[in-house]
């Protein structure tokens, strides 16, 4: 099968090797020129376990090839970012419009159009189906179209693609047959068929589960700073319960899933979709009331800001809250210090902490978990840890350390 797939990043490279890895030719087609150069030389542009050894040898096979231009393929799959619009709180499908006209002059009767792109409830019958109708092709009958959202954890991608059910949501059935066609080629999990506006609002509402529940979560650790009980210790103790699971309290919720999908489901039924938008609105409270604390422990001076990832051990820093944390107490007069050895391998400790009055750690980063405390003695005078992650289990003496569990120790 020649397979064309438009956008070779995270989620449209590892696709297209394994692809290659079957009885399949692939052409992976993204605009930038360098990324297409470099793919063709058989060396890749983005880090992914296990990705470099498949496209090295696919090229040098010849079964894969990078171009700027789309070409004539039995199936097309879309892999394009769908950035945020904060305005209307909606997705810009202009990338995926744009991907679809693209490959409009290549495009015969028979083939199969897949959108693994995120996006809104109702946008592959509404905004993406017409695109070919347009054309003169009847969706079902002539060309098939299928939205089927990805679901992987980078530095998983490769195995997590290959084993993860997926979501195939048709226009029609006929369609979700075809597309199950293209995936089970090495797709090893359960191929999932239904319709395409089931698939969107499937791939959103699992992030929104997730960020409805840390939103439960931060409630709860402001509400134990409120009346004085210890949040952390509530959670674990709850979590004995066999079927409770109350998430992490953090700084804020940051990646490009969690505090972007809700959204898209809250654009389509604002009067209705209440919870999610209220979830939203409290994981986007909890830099302010990071920032109120901080303000407590110490009103003005130095603070060594450790983390801007916006989870553990990546450098991956897109909505991080860190920034938002850093941008507001540098307004408030702090002076502030970063180190994030993921982010910037030559930040470093020492030159951080250096009379800093207090360390606010804002990534759980294994670096962060055992910290150097004699070093951290020697470097500040009286040494405070504000840790939003709940991370640090104990300090020795002579530091002091507040976390979701003592904050109201810091009231009145
Ligand atoms: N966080 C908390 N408390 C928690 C868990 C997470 O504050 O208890 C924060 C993290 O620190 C981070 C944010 O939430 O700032 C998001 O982290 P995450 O690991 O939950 O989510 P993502 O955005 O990295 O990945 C999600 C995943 N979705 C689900 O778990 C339902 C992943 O499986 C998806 O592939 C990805 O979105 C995606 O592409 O949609």
């Amino acid at each position: 099968m020649k397979i064309c797939i438009i956008g070779q990043g995270y989620i449209g490279l590892p696709t297209a090797a394994l692809f290659t890895t079957k009885d399949c030719n692939v052409v992976g087609v993204d605009i930038n020129e360098e990324v297409v150069n470099k793919l063709n030389k058989g060396e890749i542009h983005i880090e992914e376990p296990g990705l470099k050894e498949i496209i090295k040898k696919a090229v040098a096979e010849n079964k894969y090839h990078a171009s700027l231009t789309p070409e004539k393929a039995d199936a097309y799959i879309i892999t394009v970012p769908t950035p945020y619009i904060s305005e209307n709180y909606s997705c810009d499908l202009s990338y995926v419009k744009s991907a679809c006209e693209s490959i409009l002059p290549y495009l015969e009767k028979g083939n199969t159009i897949i959108i693994e792109s995120t996006i809104a409830p109702m946008s592959t019958d509404n905004e993406i189906k017409p695109i070919f109708e347009n054309e003169g092709f009847t969706v079902g009958k002539d060309i098939y179209l299928a939205h089927c959202p990805e679901r992987v954890l980078p530095g998983k991608i490769m195995y997590e693609l290959v084993h993860n059910d997926r979501i195939v949501g048709g226009i029609t059935p006929e369609c979700s047959k075809k597309a199950i066609e293209v995936y089970g080629q090495f797709v090893e999990g359960e191929l999932m068929e239904t319709e395409a506006k089931t698939a969107e609002m499937s791939k959103c509402m699992e992030n929104t589960f997730r960020d409805v529940n840390i939103a439960l979560a931060n409630e709860l650790a402001k509400i134990g700073a409120e009346i004085g009980v210890n949040a952390l210790e509530v959670i674990k103790l709850a979590n004995k319960h066999p079927r409770v699971n109350i998430h992490t309290p953090g700084p804020g919720v940051g990646g490009h899933c969690l505090a972007i999908d809700p959204y898209f489901i809250y654009a389509k039924a604002p009067e209705t979709a209440k919870i999610i938008k209220l979830s939203r609105d409290t994981n986007n409270s909890m830099p302010d009331f990071v920032v109120e604390n901080i303000k407590k422990i110490i009103p003005e001076g130095k603070i060594a800001i450790f983390g801007l990832s916006y989870k553990g051990n990546t450098d991956d820093d897109r909505e991080s809250p860190s920034y938002e944390i850093i941008a507001k107490l540098e307004n408030l007069g702090y002076e502030i210090t970063t180190y994030d050895p993921h982010i910037n391998p030559d930040s470093n400790l020492n030159e951080a902490i250096k009379d800093s009055e207090l360390i606010v750690i804002l990534s759980d980063h294994d670096e962060f978990k055992e910290l150097d405390y004699d070093l951290i003695k020697e470097e500040m005078e009286n040494p405070i840890i504000l840790d939003t992650k709940s991370i640090i289990q104990d300090v020795p003496k002579g530091i002091t350390l507040y976390n979701y569990g003592n904050l109201y120790e810091l009231q009145g």
